[in-house]
């Protein structure tokens, strides 16, 4: 948070207050379309990965959406876009779907229990593009 005095000499001056971003991003790795990949998250900003465990069509549809996909085309675990490296930052993610960003999602469990031949991944819906079959797996 940052506090700004607005001083223009007056008495009626302004005190206004900026509420920054959570600092938090995702992205995907090792998809052949920009729509697809290892979903990969920047927090604590190191570069880490989530676990498939409880991975389902709710959260990758907050990660699509956050990403500026319309949708999701196939929600997918066990490392189908390869391991990734560094921390496994999740798992159990319980989005509802309506949260804005990955980051604000419920989540549980240890992640420590899980590796990274268990990486989650998805295919969103390229941009304009839509009414493709939606695959529901929950991987537990
Ligand atoms: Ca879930």
């Amino acid at each position: 948070m940052l506090l700004v005095k607005e001083d223009n000499g007056d008495d009626d001056d302004l005190y206004l207050i900026y509420f920054c971003k959570i600092k938090a991003s995702v992205r995907l790795s090792g998809g052949r379309t920009p729509n697809e990949g290892r979903v990969e998250i920047l927090y604590n900003q190191v570069w880490g990965t989530l676990c498939d465990d409880g991975w389902d069509v709710n959260d990758a549809g907050v990660l699509c959406n956050e990403l500026g996909f319309p949708g999701v085309a196939a929600v997918q675990g066990g490392a189908s876009f390869g391991e990734g490296i560094g921390p496994i930052h999740f798992d159990q993610m319980g989005c509802t779907r309506d949260e804005v960003s990955l980051i604000k999602c419920p989540r549980g469990g240890d992640a420590g229990m899980c590796g990274h031949g268990q990486d989650a991944g998805v295919i969103c819906q390229p941009q304009g593009m839509y009414n493709i079959a939606l695959l529901t797996n929950v991987f537990m």
